[in-house]
């Protein structure tokens, strides 16, 4: 590798102008806050939160002001390579740009000469990924997936759209600032560390919000709880559906808000009255008395009540069915539209690039055969795996990955590497030599968040705005952003008119004069990195009925739409499989300080953090003879291992499940820092169970022992 990164000559970018801080957007993770980054020298010296900006308020979360151990890692790509000798051999030689170029669109439209457009599949994670859609769009394919849908929140999204005909979106429309009372259920906020939801979150308890957890670890949000149920694995449907019984038994719901605004109640109280507490706790481990008191806080607290939906949802392979349960116990709380439940959203109606043709038309996504999976809302990445490995419904022979390391993001990452070696041609686009990188036939190196301009950015959220992300410094080394590339690919492709602008700031430019914004309000967005738009109101006026977008236009306590699909009206309890003896049931999560795989290599969040351990209950760990700062291995219900990680003997986790935080164990030596430091979750995560309604993988089904390492041996 020629010199790093780190070490090139850096350059602020144009937009410093004559101040030394330049309002932008972080992409530590994918929430998006404001930030401000402070130059001097040409270098940026730190990042804080924009004041301005609604998701920020000033503030950022650990990630957000340690991305300058991202913007300055020295392992960083920094220049294209295209594979030399066989595919995952992880051998390369430098390129230039023009040949690492011709030699992607060499490959795509090899492929779609060959195979058709539509075998040209794009997996890609981040607000960078638009400019790759709209050139895969363009060729023709709608082979279009990100992980963070069947891997993540689908089932979620799923299981209120189902019940409401409306998703929680991102940002989550959760009031928790002003909620009375609210239960978690898993969500560990705190160390799942969402800005602004961990800043609300705060401020309701700080205000008195009673709270009740969920989880069968004694989580950092467990220790601000009133009640901490360590509920076991896999059972929270049987918990969920015995309070929304407790509930109606003892009539502490509104019964006039459940008549006007609902369908299908009586059959579902029905349905759920054998859910007493007394079966609830069998399957549960949870005191009876405990349901019935939690019970009772939430509907005492009701509307200003709240079962938060969550967001990583993808664990049992029941998971629509799950977030159907913690959708229709809050139908009972009459939350919908209600401060401290779920508010009103508003977004700023951007509009397209007013010359942006309409993609052509493309044969139906290869994710899912006919009529499988019908409530997914959208294509699932996992069902791109599927469908390259078998050729069904139709063969993919092209992906293009963009900030997506595969291997450590899809479960069984075996079937990942058998699916690439079907492929054709693979091209990685990525600012690390991640794993994916490593399986690539040509690798194109894109400068980070802060080197680069990304589509505008306009989220629903309790007010509508704009942010913009423009680089603080010119792109190190030899990347390039990725508008860049795609542009520089449609080029090769025939696809300019595609690409209606000369750069970025004109798409910017045209798009907000197209929504009826102005000039001036374009000058001030760049100054401040935000645009803030008058709200509608966040919540529903008393006396006045919601629309809600479902087939009968109200809450659907019975839905007819799953009954129809052959699916359980009313979601129904079914016992997970238990681990056998010796194995313990893996469930991951994440640190406050990192983000997935993508900063393990970050030596910032390292010192924080530096690496990932296995909670073992203490009992347990003493019965194998293990105690805390021992090394083991994790070995899995198919034989397949991971580590050697640290064990933290604590009693904070119940005995019949272990707990990994996701992301260590890089298996790609060129992450200096992070290879084979820890373990790697996914590794071990061979088996998942994919949920018949919408494709999401649920993972928490692996069962791993642990093997302890003599010392000597450690890696
Ligand atoms: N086993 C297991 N699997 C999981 C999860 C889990 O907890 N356990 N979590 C799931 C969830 S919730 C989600 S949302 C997904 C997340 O899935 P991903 O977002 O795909 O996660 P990462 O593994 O972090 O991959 C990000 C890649 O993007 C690269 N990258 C970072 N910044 C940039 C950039 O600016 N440009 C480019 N081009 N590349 C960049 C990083 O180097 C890394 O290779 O994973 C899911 N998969
Ligand atoms: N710092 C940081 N914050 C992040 C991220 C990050 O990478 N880093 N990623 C973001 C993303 S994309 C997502 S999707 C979210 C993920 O965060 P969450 O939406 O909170 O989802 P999970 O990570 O699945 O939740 C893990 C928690 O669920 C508990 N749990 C496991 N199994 C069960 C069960 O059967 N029942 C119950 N009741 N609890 C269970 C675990 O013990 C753990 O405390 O975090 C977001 N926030
Ligand atoms: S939550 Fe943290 S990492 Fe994510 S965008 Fe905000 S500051 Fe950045
Ligand atoms: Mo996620």
């Amino acid at each position: 590798m020629p010199d790093s990164a780190a070490t090139a000559a850096a350059k602020p970018s144009e937009n410093a102008g004559d101040s030394d801080s330049i309002a932008t957007v972080c992409e530590m993770c994918f929430w998006k806050c404001g930030i401000k980054a402070q130059l001097r020298d040409g270098r940026v010296q730190a990042l804080s939160g924009n004041p301005d900006h609604p998701l920020s308020r000033g503030r950022l979360c650990p990630r957000g002001v340690g991305g300058l151990g991202s913007l300055y890692d020295p392992d960083r790509l920094s220049q294209p390579m295209i594979r030399v000798g066989e595919r995952g051999g992880q051998k390369w030689r430098p390129a230039t740009w023009e040949e690492a170029l011709d030699r992607t669109a060499e490959g795509l439209r090899g492929v779609a000469a060959h195979y058709g457009p539509e075998a040209i599949a794009l997996f890609y994670h981040g607000a960078g990924g638009s400019f790759f859609k709209t050139l895969v769009k363009g060729l023709g394919s709608a082979n279009i997936a990100a992980p963070s849908y069947a891997q993540c929140r689908g089932p979620r999204d799923v299981g209120f759209e189902l019940t409401y005909g409306e998703s929680v979106g991102s940002p989550e429309v959760v009031d928790m600032a002003n909620a009375r009372a609210m239960a978690l259920i898993g969500t560990h906020l705190g160390e799942n560390m969402h800005n602004t939801a961990v800043q609300d979150f705060t401020d309701g308890l700080r205000r008195g919000m009673r709270l009740i957890v969920a989880d069968p670890r004694y989580s950092v949000a467990a220790g601000k709880a009133d009640y901490w149920l360590p509920v076991r694995p896999g059972t929270d449907i049987a918990l969920l559906l015995g309070w929304a019984n407790v509930i109606i038994q003892n009539d502490w719901y509104d019964r006039e808000y459940v008549a006007s605004n609902s369908v299908g109640f009586d059959q579902f109280a029905a349905e759920v009255a054998r859910y007493t507490p007394d079966a609830v706790y069998l399957e549960t481990g949870i005191k009876p008395q405990v349901l019935v008191d939690t019970a009772r806080e939430l509907a005492q607290a009701a509307p200003h009540a709240v079962i938060h939906p969550g967001r990583k949802t993808t664990w049992y392979g029941d998971d629509a069915q799950r977030s159907r349960a913690v959708a229709l116990v809050n139908a009972l709380l009459g939350n919908w539209g209600q401060p401290g439940g779920f508010y009103l959203s508003s977004s700023a109606g951007l509009k397209g690039h007013p010359q942006q043709p309409p993609a052509p038309a493309h044969r139906a996504p290869a994710d899912r055969e006919a009529g499988q999976f019908p409530f997914a809302g959208s294509t699932l990445a996992s069902g791109l795996r599927e469908a390259t490995l078998t050729g069904k419904p139709y063969p993919l022979k092209a992906w293009m990955v963009y900030s997506s390391n595969l291997p450590m993001v899809l479960p069984d990452p075996r079937r990942t590497r058998a699916a690439i070696q079907k492929l054709d041609f693979l091209v990685a686009i990525d600012i690390l030599p991640a794993e994916i990188t490593g399986w690539a036939d040509v690798v194109l190196p894109e400068c980070t968040y802060l080197e680069r301009h990304d589509d505008l950015i306009a989220p629903w959220y309790r007010e509508p705005y704009v942010a913009l992300r423009q680089p603080v410094i010119e792109p190190l080394g030899e990347s390039k952003p990725g508008w860049w590339m795609a542009k520089e690919l449609a080029r090769r492709l025939g696809l300019e008119s595609h690409f209606p602008w000369e750069h970025p700031t004109d798409l910017h430019q045209a798009r907000l004069l197209a929504s009826g914004f102005s000039l001036e309000q374009y000058q001030s967005l760049k100054q401040r990195g935000v645009l803030r738009v008058d709200a509608d109101p966040l919540y529903q006026p008393k006396d006045a009925l919601y629309q809600f977008a479902t087939p009968s236009g109200k809450i659907e306590f019975w839905s007819q739409q799953l009954a129809d699909q052959g699916f359980d009206p009313v979601p129904v309890y079914r016992r997970p499989e238990q681990p056998g003896p010796g194995q313990f049931r893996l469930l991951t999560g994440r640190a406050p300080v990192h983000t997935f795989g993508r900063t393990t290599n970050n030596a910032m969040l390292l010192e924080q953090f530096p690496e990932n351990e296995v909670w073992v209950n203490r009992r347990a760990a003493a019965d194998l003879g293990l105690r805390s700062g021992d090394r083991v291995m994790l070995r899995n219900q198919d034989d397949v291992t991971t580590g050697p990680v640290k064990v933290k003997a604590t009693e904070r986790i119940r005995a019949d499940c272990v707990y990994m935080v996701h992301g260590f164990g890089h298996q790609d030596r060129r992450l200096r820092r992070a290879y084979r430091n820890g373990g790697d979750d996914t590794a071990v995560t061979t088996r998942f169970k994919t949920d018949p309604l919408m494709g999401g993988t649920g993972m928490n089904l692996n069962f791993v022992s642990l093997e302890k390492q003599e010392s000597g041996n450690e890696a």
